[in-house]
């Protein structure tokens, strides 16, 4: 990101289309700065840096906050793997010029009653990206408590803080209502901020010294690891698996119109062979996949 400096505090916005990524930073600024969508159709595409006016207290000590807007992984398009390839250069990027990290928010839609797969597959690449170090700076945010009832937003909660979020919860992620509002919003970075000071002992105010670091930024960074060969580079790669497996089930079972899982195989191994120019074991990993013959 150009203009960035070693001061800036970055925290990235994650999670499913629709879990409200835009609409947070939105509340954040007070105005409409990025796009919201109107529909169930993913809206984010690019991922997006907004400079946040900070106010003047000690929780940011005349450090400016940087929200990072970023698309979310949501197989029904097949472009994952360039989405996570942009988030993590990003990420990456961000590091290597000096910039800091305060943590990740994590939003999911409480309405969801149970994890549909495109979800679980996104927050499995959210959690690798992340790695165990980090997950004690990520909230993980549910929003649209007021579309359903109480009881059913609270069972939701249960049920995913008993299954998919059980070991990011016990590694100190914090579970955190965030509601439509500007005060919600704000209360959500300064759980981070608060998080910061408490890992390193610091009160408010105090200087900070550690930040945030994500598994992906030091795999890419210090390791020069591509994106492909990182931990959310295999979760992704794990989804191919998923739809291979399809492929071969609709064969056995006679089905002759193939062309939309194809179509689906074909433009994930394309985005993966330009994911992984560089890396001989992605090129082994394609013709391991020898099933490219059945295109
Ligand atoms: N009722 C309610 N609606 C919300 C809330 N947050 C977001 N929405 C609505 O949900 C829809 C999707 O919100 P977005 O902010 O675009 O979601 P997003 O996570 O940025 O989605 P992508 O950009 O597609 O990844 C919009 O119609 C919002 O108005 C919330 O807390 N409560
Ligand atoms: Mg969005």
């Amino acid at each position: 990101m150009q203009g960035g400096l070693p001061t800036d505090i970055v925290i990235p916005i994650m999670g499913p289309t629709g879990s409200g990524k835009s609409t947070f930073i939105n509340n954040l600024v007070g105005e409409d700065v990025v796009s919201v969508s109107q529909s169930m159709e993913s809206c984010t595409t690019d991922i997006t840096h907004i400079v946040v006016d900070t106010p003047n207290n000690p929780f940011f000590n005349g450090r400016r906050l940087i929200v990072v807007d970023t698309p979310g992984f949501d197989d029904t398009k097949g472009d994952d793997l360039e989405i996570l390839r942009r988030i993590a250069l990003w990420l990456a990027s961000s590091y290597d010029a000096g910039m800091k990290l305060g943590g990740v928010i994590y939003l999911h839609d409480i309405t969801q009653p149970r994890m549909v797969r495109s979800t679980r597959n996104n927050f499995s690449v959210f959690n690798k990206l992340c790695g165990k170090d980090a997950f004690a700076s990520i909230v993980l945010g549910t929003t649209r408590w007021s579309d359903i009832s109480l009881i059913e937003a609270q069972n939701h909660l249960e049920a995913l803080s008993q299954t998919v979020w059980k070991d990011m919860i016990k590694r100190g992620s914090i579970v955190q209502q965030v509601d439509n509002t500007k005060a919600s919003a704000w209360l959500t970075i300064y759980l981070i901020l608060g998080r910061l000071h408490e890992q390193q002992g610091t009160t408010i105010g105090g200087s900070l010294e550690k930040f945030t670091v994500l598994k992906i930024q030091q795999e890419i960074v210090n390791l020069q690891k591509t994106v492909c060969s990182t931990e959310a580079g295999r979760a992704l790669r794990s989804g191919l698996q998923e739809l291979l497996v399809e492929q071969k089930r609709l064969r056995d079972a006679g089905e002759e119109d193939l062309d939309d899982i194809n179509g689906r195989i074909g433009k994930t191994l394309r985005q993966l062979d330009d994911l992984c120019q560089l890396s001989p074991s992605c090129r082994k990993f394609l013709k391991i996949f020898g099933i490219v013959i059945y295109l």
